[in-house]
Order: C-alpha cells, then structure tokens, then sequence
C-alpha cells in the first residue's frame, strides 16, 4: 500500500463520493490531493501533468504564489460584505478589469452559468428598454452544439440531450442555427425580435470547433447591421487559452487591451469566468459599455457574492499573471508546436483521426465510434502514464494544460501520449 500524503486514500475517497455525494460526475478513478503549476499528485503521492486545467480554468497553474499570496492576504482582512454596503476593493477591481478588456463597465458574478444568464437578461432588458422590442418578444440567436452552462435557461436551448432532457418546461426566446454557418445566421437576423446572438469563439465543450477563419469578424458584421448584441462566452476560450488575450482577438499580441488589435471585433457583451480567478474561487463577469449596462438599475439584478472583497483581489491578481507571465504568446507557441507534434505522432497509429484547436486548448479525435469506450480507455492509460486528460463528447479528447507550461515539460506530455497511443490496444 503507497504511502497516504493526503487525509484519505483513493480507494476511501472515491468510496464516500459514491456514498455520500450526487452521481452527477463520472470522473476518471483517480483522487488529487495537490497541485502546483502544471502538476497534479493524487493521495497516494502519484505525480501527474495535468493536461485540463480543471476545464480552463486554471489557466495559471495550480496554486499560483502570487494569486494564493492575495487569497491570503484579502481572506485575513475581509471576505464578504454583500453589496448592501460599499466595500474598498470593489472599485478598484471594477476600475482594472475594465481597462484590461477595455468595456465602460463590469458586473461581477461568480459561475459561468450566472455571466450567461447575467448577460441574457442584460441582452433583453436592452432589448424592450433600448431597442424597442414588444415585451417578452425578444429572441436571442443561440448555435448548436453549444455549452454555455446547466441552470434551466440555459439547458433550454442546448441540443445535448443528456444534459436538457427531463429538466422541462423550457424557457422560450432562443433560436438555433448551426455553428460556423454565416448563412443560416444572416437568415436567422432577418427573424422579427431578435435581440442578440449567443456564441462561444471556439465551442469547447462540443469537441474544440474552431469555426472558418472569418467566422466570428462577419457574424460580428451582421449583428452590427442588424442592430443585434454580439454576446461573446469567452468563460472557456477567455484569459489566454487560445493564444490571444481572447478568442475574439485572432492572431493579438499585445497581451490584453484588445481594442488596439486589427482583427479584433469587441463584442457587445464579453462574458468571463473560470481562469478570471486562476481557478483559485468562483469569479465571473459579465463586461458591457454604458448604453447597454446602464440599463440595469439597482435592485434589478444582483448576487450574494458578487463582487465580494476576496474574489476581487483573488482576480486582480490572476489577471495580472496573465500579462506579466506572457501567458497568451506562450499558450499560441507551445499550441502550434503541440498541434505540429501531435500530427507526427497521429501518422504513426490509426488509433487518432486528427487533431484540432488553438492555443493550448486543443484536441484530438479517436478513430472509433462516439459511444465506444476507446477515448475513456486511453485517458485510463494516460492517467497509468502520467498525464491527466478527459474526453468531451464520446471519441474526443480534449488537452487543455495551464499555460504557465515550459517547452521541456510539453516534451515530457508529448513523449506520454505517443507512448500511450503507440502502446494501444483496443
Ligand atoms: C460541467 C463542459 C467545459 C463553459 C462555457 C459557460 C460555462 C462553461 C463556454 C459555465 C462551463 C464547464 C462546466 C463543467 C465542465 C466544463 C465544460 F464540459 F461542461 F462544457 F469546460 F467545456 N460557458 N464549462 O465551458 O460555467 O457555471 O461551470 O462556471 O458542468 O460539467 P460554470
């Protein structure tokens, strides 16, 4: 028996989940028990890379001195006063992180789900209050194959059938066309009422679609001339994952401040989660300028911890690694080199169709059906190997390391999953 670094065993651990917690996961047979940078070591003190960042959102590596650093200090001082009252870290957090994205103004929340739903009811009070759309009319364009969170709204208008079914009634008001298809979305413009269209620059969850260069530029055109909101979810493809500061930006290097960048078309309301806090607490927002933010008055929305003293300092700091570490240039350059290896490695088995993405959030597809057991087996071996990595939908395997990696240890993951992959049998 290995020597226990944590409080409990694997085999306790995964045991009391069983028992004691909901069954809403199926998380691989493997229980952490720390994380530093790009590694994670599970109770028995087993090291592994951790090849997804707890979905994006520790994007800074695990357990960041400096974002630590600031938890500690703000946990000391002052954690939650609620919004009842001012508190002296709110404004200054709203003052940076609306200069970094370059927006008039934020309105701090806590989950991705909650920036969705912030950023809907923003897109429809907008709507009935600016645009002049008859209430409860407005309609807001949503693609297929989208993720952006599981509260009742949203599953409302997803098309994945495990995560919609049996949640009814639905809330109504949303239309979906397909992704990457400007012209079924030009189509979907000329519908009466619509308010807004909802899109992920690059949809994660659905298996890392990075859409036609172009896509997001002349979706972007079209909501423009439609007098339409361009809601971007940048909850996953936000904070450097993708080789710029946003997915939105394209091909930036100028480390945050989009505005100065060419390709960079601003949406109309940037939604932010996950690596805004480095994964260190639950931090999201939802950034809009004036005409469209004003519209909330007070008392119209809000959340108990919104805004709250510690995921304030918590995100500041967070946010300023991102810059001074260069994050964005290094995921773009260790992505493209982990895309041009991965494809060596792919013509040496039949095992792997291709690999797709950007940045560092890429993956690739397993040459078997979506509903074998084949991606859930290799990330078993991986696991075995020293690399930590989950399949999204079925046959693909998303790889989404913290972008504080440096070229030798990409070396070392690389080298794990052509060992893996080579020594593969079904
Ligand atoms: C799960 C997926 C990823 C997101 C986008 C909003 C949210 C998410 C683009 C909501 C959250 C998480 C949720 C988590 C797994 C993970 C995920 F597989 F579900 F789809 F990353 F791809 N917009 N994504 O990706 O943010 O409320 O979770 O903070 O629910 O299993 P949240």
């Amino acid at each position: 028996m290995s020597e226990i670094i944590g409080k409990v065993s694997t085999q306790d651990a995964i045991a009391l989940e069983e028992r004691y917690g909901a069954h809403n996961y199926h998380p691989l047979p493997v229980v952490l028990a720390r994380g530093e940078g790009v590694y994670l070591w599970d109770a028995e003190g087993r090291r592994y890379f951790d090849f997804l960042s707890a979905y994006s959102a520790v994007n800074q590596g695990h357990c960041h001195p400096r974002i630590i650093g600031a938890l500690k200090e703000q946990a000391e001082t002052l954690t939650l006063t609620s919004r009842a009252f001012h508190n002296d870290v709110l404004g200054e957090y709203e003052k940076y992180i609306t200069e970094y994205f370059g927006f008039d103004k934020v309105l701090p929340m806590n989950t991705g789900a909650e920036a969705v739903e912030t950023a809907i009811k923003l897109c429809r009070k907008w709507a009935y209050e600016v645009k002049g759309i008859a209430e409860n009319q407005a309609k807001i364009i949503v693609c297929d194959g989208n993720f952006h969170g599981r509260t009742t709204t949203i599953i409302s208008f997803s098309n994945d059938a495990g995560a919609r079914n049996n949640f009814g009634p639905y809330t109504p008001g949303f239309v979906n066309v397909p992704y990457n298809d400007i012209a079924a979305l030009s189509k979907a413009l000329e519908g009466e009422n619509v308010a807004g269209f909802l899109v992920e620059p690059i949809q994660g969850e659905a298996g890392v679609f990075v859409p036609d260069e172009g896509y997001l530029q002349a979706a972007h055109a079209l909501c423009k001339k439609a007098g339409v909101l361009f809601i971007a979810d940048e909850v996953q493809t936000g904070i450097a994952r993708t080789g710029s500061l946003l997915a939105m930006c394209g091909e930036c290097s100028c480390q945050g401040h989009c505005e100065q960048q060419s390709n960079y078309r601003k949406p109309d309301i940037l939604i932010l989660g996950k690596a805004v806090s480095g994964g260190v607490y639950p931090v999201s927002c939802v950034l809009a300028d004036d005409d469209i933010m004003n519209v909330i008055k007070p008392g119209q929305h809000g959340s108990t911890f919104g805004g709250n003293p510690l995921a304030s300092r918590v995100a500041m700091a967070a946010l300023q690694v991102v810059e001074d570490e260069q994050l964005a240039l290094n995921a773009r350059r260790l992505g493209k080199r982990f895309r041009e290896e991965m494809g060596r490695i792919i013509e040496k088995t039949d095992l792997v169709v291709s690999v797709r993405g950007k940045g560092l959030l890429n993956a690739i597809i397993i040459n078997d059906s979506p509903d074998s057991s084949t991606a859930w087996d290799i990330c078993i071996r991986m696991k075995d190997n020293g690399l930590l990595a989950k399949p999204t939908h079925g046959n693909i395997i998303r790889f989404a390391p913290p972008l504080v990696m440096t070229d030798d240890e990409l070396t070392e993951c690389l080298r794990i999953i052509e060992k893996t992959l080579l020594e593969f049998k079904r």
